[in-house]
């Protein structure tokens, strides 16, 4: 069975005391249970949090990685700088990157080879925006998302990927996409996975879901049989609203 994740993508916020103190609330309110939990702070950041949460089971996971391993790359951070502070995942793709700084699938795809060659787990993000949901074109853009970061990796290495689902339309504007509408776009992503690779990467991959999750509509979500966790922005930066959509999943 997939175990949950819910993991906080805590974006570009917050001072170092507070990223600190959110993150020993978090190790506290993460207890042990069958719910894995991931904090992901800014760079600057990471190794106060790493601090922070020894001893509990939260993971810490960087936001985004370059694909070169070093060199001349200014404002670029490695996968080994990430796994020397201690990061097991690191979030890829996620629609701001793709939207605001313009990242593409090729250069997403070669981050995400780069993240599981350092033995890093990517969370790759996929999700349309509104003109392409209202055109009838949210499957062919995650399909075609999916495709461009995905090319050339393993069933094997699939052991490894999370991917998370984020409609860019409900992504910090408080619109979440209903239960039924995020669960018809999971299974239609484990179809194609299925399609792509096998029935057993099908069945493992977790796929989060994103896009203002909240304690008030997580355990809808998280009641859907293909959503596996959440990937969470604005309600992951208190610690009670995190510890309430944690236990929902549980
Ligand atoms: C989507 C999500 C976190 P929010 O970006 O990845 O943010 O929960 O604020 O919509």
């Amino acid at each position: 069975m997939r175990r949950p994740l819910i993991a906080g993508n805590w974006k570009m916020n917050l001072t170092r005391d507070e990223a600190v103190n959110l993150a020993r609330g978090v190790g506290a309110a993460a207890g042990d249970g069958e719910v894995d939990v991931l904090v992901c702070p800014t760079f600057v950041h990471l190794e106060g949090v790493i601090s922070a949460v020894e001893g509990s089971k939260v993971a810490v996971g960087g936001q985004d990685v370059y694909f070169e391993s070093n060199g001349a790359f200014t404002g670029e951070t490695s996968t080994a700088m990430l796994g020397d502070l201690g990061c097991q995942y690191v979030i890829l793709g996620h629609s701001e990157r793709r939207n605001v700084i313009g990242e593409s699938d090729k250069l997403i795809n070669q981050k995400l080879h780069a993240a599981l060659a350092a033995g890093l787990k990517p969370i790759l993000c996929v999700g349309e925006l509104l003109e392409q949901r209202e055109a009838n074109e949210t499957m062919a853009v995650v399909k075609s998302q999916l495709d461009g970061s995905l090319e050339n990796v393993t069933a094997e290495q699939m052991a490894n990927v999370v991917i998370a689902y984020e409609p860019v339309w409900a992504i910090g504007t408080g619109k979440t996409a209903s239960p039924e509408q995020a669960q018809e776009v999971h299974a239609d992503l484990r179809s194609l996975l299925a399609t792509r690779y096998n029935q057993e990467v099908s069945d493992g991959v977790r796929i989060l879901y994103g896009g203002s999750v909240k304690p008030a509509n997580a355990a809808d979500l998280m009641a859907c049989p293909d959503i596996d966790g959440a990937l969470v922005g604005g309600a992951a930066l208190k610690a009670d609203s995190f510890a309430e959509i944690i236990a929902a999943a549980g």
